[in-house]
């Protein structure tokens, strides 16, 4: 039988920093717990290659305020590849490429072994047009040493439904589901009549059966998908309770199915859908949201879990707060907006200091599969900065830290905790 390894204590400030780097650096992401990736099988729903990287939405809506001479009507028309030559002449190369999303696309053709000094799209465009779905898949996970990836599956979509209808449970075990019902809980005026066309009796006033129909439908769907969690991305208006469907709908169907399958409730809240609607998908905006909704909602069903990202930088420290008592509440995630080194590096920071380790620290909310690769390798340095200095901290105090001990805290901070929240 071998004997345990005895755990190897770190004896100075330079043998901790040393490990923290390493272990947040090489540390495998056991689940992003939230993107719009999809697996192979769901064919043109998976957005891959440099013409997608290129047109990202958040680049979209940075090239709209950086080269105004094309409006936002006049960059749609543009086909996909006119649109990403636009984007790279007018944010790469009329100006250094310096904002974040800019970045990430530039980190991505590195890992991918590109030559970024040779700012050739035609080379960029030939490494992908040689490789296959299947293949950079394997060599995504792999440069971002990520082992499964949540999507976000939306029964009302046209184009993937019928893939799950045909084809059933998800078979690439990396890509796990998640149930997506922005469509009940936040324009159920449209969901009610699509539900009656696939057979739920449900009535706009949520009257009769309406409740346990919709408890149907997503039962039906989560034997369909056996989704993670239940997603929706709320307003920042929300409000709860109230006299919008959506209190009825949370507190009657959401959440009695989320306790019978032993998955987690996910509300994202902040967003402002379509301050400019000229830019369409680029055209949300972020706002504060009332915290008391999500207190109310996580001490009325004490017994569900509230996985929980919050859009706006105003409500973090509030988030942290109302954490801090409920313990059916889980943050996770620098969302959206938020992704940004500073403000990262700010919220990780607060959550530390305020929840220790029980918190999800990152998710990539990656759309297009390449950027798996830039997200988790801008995230990773600055978890090991803050994760150095709160070690120091504790080392300060005479407390013995050893790797395994800081390996284990990583983990859970970068997706281990949402795994044990599922019993997984
Ligand atoms: O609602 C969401 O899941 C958001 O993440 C939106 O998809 C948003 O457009 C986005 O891509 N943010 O990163
Ligand atoms: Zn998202």
């Amino acid at each position: 039988m071998r004997t345990p390894q005895a755990p190897s204590v770190l004896d100075s400030r330079s043998e901790i920093a040393n490990q923290v780097e390493r272990v947040c650096l090489e540390a495998p992401i056991p689940v992003d717990v939230h993107t719009h990736l999809y697996s192979p099988r769901f064919g043109d729903l998976l957005l891959w290659g440099f013409d997608e990287l290129v047109t990202y939405h958040y680049l979209i809506a940075e090239v709209c305020r950086t080269n105004r001479a094309v409006s936002p009507d006049a960059y749609y028309a543009l086909s996909k590849r006119e649109q990403a030559d636009h984007i790279w002449r007018s944010l790469f190369l009329d100006e250094s490429p310096i904002s974040e999303a800019r970045r990430g696309v530039l980190t991505a053709l590195q890992a991918f072994g590109l030559d970024v000094e040779s700012r050739d799209l035609e080379q960029y465009r030939e490494f992908f047009a040689s490789t296959t779905v299947e293949e950079h898949v394997d060599r995504v996970f792999a440069a971002a040493n990520v082992e499964k990836v949540v999507m976000t599956n939306d029964p009302f979509d046209d184009q993937e439904r019928p893939i799950w209808e045909q084809q059933g449970l998800e078979t690439d075990d990396r890509f796990l589901a998640a149930l997506r019902i922005d469509k009940i809980l936040v324009t159920w005026h449209e969901a009610q009549p699509v539900l009656s066309g696939w057979g739920y009796d449900v009535a706009a006033d949520l009257s009769g059966d309406t409740l346990s129909e919709v408890r149907r439908f997503l039962t039906d769907w989560a034997g369909r998908i056996h989704p993670v969690y239940l997603a929706v991305s709320l307003a920042s208006s929300f409000a709860y309770p109230s006299d919008d469907p959506s209190t009825l709908l949370i507190d009657e169907a959401v959440i009695p199915v989320c306790r019978e399958l032993g998955v987690p409730f996910a509300p994202m809240l902040g967003v402002k859908r379509l301050i400019n609607p000229a830019l369409q998908l680029a055209g949300d905006g972020v706002g504060k949201c009332d915290i008391a909704a999500l207190e109310r909602l996580c001490a009325n069903h004490a017994d569900v879990s509230f996985f929980v990202t919050l859009l706006s930088r105003e409500n973090q420290h509030e988030l942290c707060v109302a954490a801090r008592k409920f313990p059916n509440l889980m943050p996770f995630g620098c969302w959206w907006f938020l992704n940004d080194p500073s403000l990262i590096e700010e919220m990780t920071r607060m959550r530390v200091e305020l929840l220790g380790l029980s918190f999800v620290a990152q998710h990539s909310d990656c759309r297009i599969l390449d950027q798996l690769v830039y997200k988790w390798r801008h995230f990773r340095p600055i978890l090991a900065k803050v994760l150095t200095d709160k070690y120091l901290d504790l080392f300060a105090t005479g407390w013995q830290l050893t790797t395994e001990q800081i390996e284990a805290d990583v983990h859970a901070l970068l997706g281990g905790n949402f795994l044990d929240m599922l019993g997984r």
